[in-house]
């Protein structure tokens, strides 16, 4: 009886291993396992054998029932993972995962910091969250100074610090220059800063959150030609290298007014679009990236830096604006940059 057992469990094993359906399994369990089956049948014989071995056959029953339970689960849980499996079909074309690159204003600064590295100018970072005095006071602006109307500055609530003044989001990479010259104390300097910049300003050439390049220089004998020079290189290698057709883009610097610098100018780039004949992105056919001059003596003071033995020049343009002047990158409304339809962006 017991080689009976044995036998009878082995071979339910393995028919409920090769069920392909859950009625199949449904009708094994009522063969071995139900009320009729062929387990309580052999339990039923149990009665009729002596004590000591119906103690063995009991156990044995009882392994039997377990391991016939236990494979009816498995297999089920099997079957109905199997149902549940998708149709896959691996001639089917697959689809290109998206994939994304950098920011259209991440490629500018990129390009524009190797094109100043090239000349010896080291790109810094200084705080986007900024003290007054850096911003304004150490720049020849004073407290109050109508200059300042211009920079649209916007002012954290913060406690302001007996040394700095207020706190202010910074509204122009100038800010750095100060920085720099107590950084490096003795010069030479030649500094590229590349930040973002804040201003209360929205329209379609200005956007409350844009960035600006910083270059300041200063040595002794640092002159006009010198910045003429660095405006010419940057315009050069800007918008021309790498086209072997086209226009060139030539610049201009125009006298204006900083408080920082004396003399100060604005610097235009000619209009690659329409050749400086006049477009629709230009109207005059020249562009205004940015400011320039010879660094205010009273800056080189701010910066503990003597005014007699050392001169530099600095100048501060616009990222985005100077990127938008490139050949195929017509947009007439700036702050497309870092709106959320990315239409446009993908494009680059
Ligand atoms: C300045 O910010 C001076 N700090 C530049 C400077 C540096 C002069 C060193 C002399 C020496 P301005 O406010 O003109 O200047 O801004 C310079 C350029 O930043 C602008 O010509 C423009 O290209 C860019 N810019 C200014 N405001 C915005 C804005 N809201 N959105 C986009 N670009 C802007």
């Amino acid at each position: 009886m017991e080689q009976q057992l044995h036998n009878l469990k082995n071979q339910a094993l393995a028919q409920i291993m090769c069920a392909s359906s859950k009625e199949e399994l449904e009708n094994m369990r009522i063969t071995y396992l139900g009320r009729k089956g062929q387990i309580n049948l052999v339990t039923e014989r149990l009665k009729n054998v002596g004590q000591e071995e119906r103690k063995v056959l009991g156990r044995l029953v009882n392994d039997t029932k377990t391991a016939l339970e236990y494979a009816l689960r498995t297999r089920q849980q099997e079957l109905h993972h199997v149902s549940k499996k998708e149709w896959f079909d691996p001639t089917v074309p697959g689809i290109m995962p998206q994939i994304g690159h950098l920011h259209l204003v991440t490629q500018a600064i990129d390009e524009i910091a190797g094109i100043f590295e090239k000349i010896g100018f080291v790109r810094v970072r200084y705080p986007e969250v900024e003290w007054d005095w850096f911003a304004f006071e150490a720049l020849n602006m004073p407290k109050d100074h109508p200059a300042r109307d211009e920079w649209e500055t916007f002012f954290v609530d913060a406690s302001p610090s007996p040394k700095y003044g207020n706190m202010v989001l910074t509204p122009h990479t100038s800010s750095g220059q100060v920085r720099e010259m107590e950084r490096v104390k003795t010069p030479p300097i030649r500094m590229i800063n590349i930040a973002k910049c804040y201003r209360r300003q929205s329209d379609n050439t200005h956007a409350p959150m844009f960035h600006q390049f910083e270059g300041l220089v200063i040595d002794e004998g640092i002159n006009i030609t010198h910045l003429k020079g660095t405006i010419d290189y940057f315009a050069k290698q800007f918008y021309d290298s790498g086209r072997d057709h086209g226009p060139t883009a030539v610049s201009r610097i125009r006298p204006f007014h900083f408080m920082f610098t004396e003399p100060s100018f604005e610097v235009d780039f000619s209009c690659v679009h329409c050749e400086g004949r006049g477009c629709r992105f230009c109207k005059s056919g020249w562009h205004e990236v940015g400011g320039a001059g010879m660094v205010h003596p009273n800056v080189l003071k701010a910066g503990g830096i003597d005014p007699k033995k050392y001169s530099g020049f600095a100048f501060g343009w616009g990222v985005e604006r100077a990127q938008l002047l490139k050949p195929g990158i017509e947009l007439d409304d700036l702050r497309t940059l870092y709106s959320t339809d990315l239409r446009y962006l993908k494009q680059f």
